[in-house]
């Protein structure tokens, strides 16, 4: 067992490898954020960096991500009771009308990986849905995916609906999804958009200025 092994796994996307050598740490007395910040998270980021430069591809990072859940799934109970920080909230969700929901979750798993708190609202989340949780977890982050060309009009919607909640000044928001260009994050005046769940905690964490 050793933390090296974790990362291995991780990387590797062998989730039994990664669970079995997270319960024996832990069993061995090592701390579940040394475990989170030494082994899994960087794993994820050469995850995220080996995606970028088109070494790994899709269902690499699905692997590896499924992986670092198995991993995450031992360590969350342990890292509540020891309260480690986590780098901001984010409220995440495939927009109305859009059942679209593997790179939502890639990219919900891709920033927790980085450190981040993720609250996810699931698909077809109604601008209503939106502003509700907004105002109720009050993230650090909105995160809104969309696939299809006839709901990426559901961004501004709920972006619209956050102006008129009087919350829209409260949140960063960030889109993504295969129809959206950064010439559209403009346009509907989001805050961030990524183009694919590799480089998605990086502009997280420059919105936040964590980076
Ligand atoms: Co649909 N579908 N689909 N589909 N589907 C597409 C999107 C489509 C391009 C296929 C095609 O025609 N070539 C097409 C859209 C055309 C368009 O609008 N331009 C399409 C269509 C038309 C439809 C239906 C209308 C089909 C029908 O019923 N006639 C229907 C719509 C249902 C609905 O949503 N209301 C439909 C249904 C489905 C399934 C349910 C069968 C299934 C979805 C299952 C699921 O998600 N649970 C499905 C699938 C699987 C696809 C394809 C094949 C794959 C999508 C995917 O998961 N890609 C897709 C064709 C394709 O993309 N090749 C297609 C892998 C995923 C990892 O990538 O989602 O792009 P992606 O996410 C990336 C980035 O975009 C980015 O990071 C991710 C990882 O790198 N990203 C973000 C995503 N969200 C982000 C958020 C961020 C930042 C980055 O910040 C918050």
């Amino acid at each position: 067992m050793s933390l090296e092994t974790i990362y291995e796994a991780v990387l590797k996307g062998n989730a039994k490898v990664a669970a079995a050598e997270t319960q024996a740490a832990i069993e061995a007395g090592v701390p579940a954020a040394d475990i989170l910040h030494q082994a899994c998270i960087p794993a994820m980021t050469e995850v995220g960096r080996l995606f970028e430069s088109g070494e790994k591809f899709v269902p690499e990072m699905l692997i590896a991500a499924r992986a670092m859940q198995k991993a995450l799934e031992i360590l969350k109970p342990l890292l509540v009771q020891a309260e480690v920080k986590t780098l901001g909230k984010v409220v995440i969700g495939t927009v109305a009308g859009d059942l679209h929901d593997i790179g939502k979750n890639l990219v919900a798993m891709m920033l927790e990986g980085a450190g981040f708190q993720i609250i996810d609202l699931g698909n077809d989340v109604s601008p209503e849905k939106f502003v509700e949780a907004v105002k109720q977890h009050e993230p650090d982050l909105l995160g809104m995916s969309a696939l299809l060309t006839t709901t990426v009009s559901s961004i501004s919607d709920t972006i619209q609906a956050l102006t008129e909640a009087g919350v829209r000044d409260k949140v960063k928001v960030i889109i993504g999804g295969a129809p959206i260009t950064q010439d559209f994050a403009n346009k509907v005046g989001a805050d961030g958009f990524a183009p694919d769940a590799g480089s998605v905690a990086r502009m997280a964490k420059n919105l936040l200025g964590l980076a």
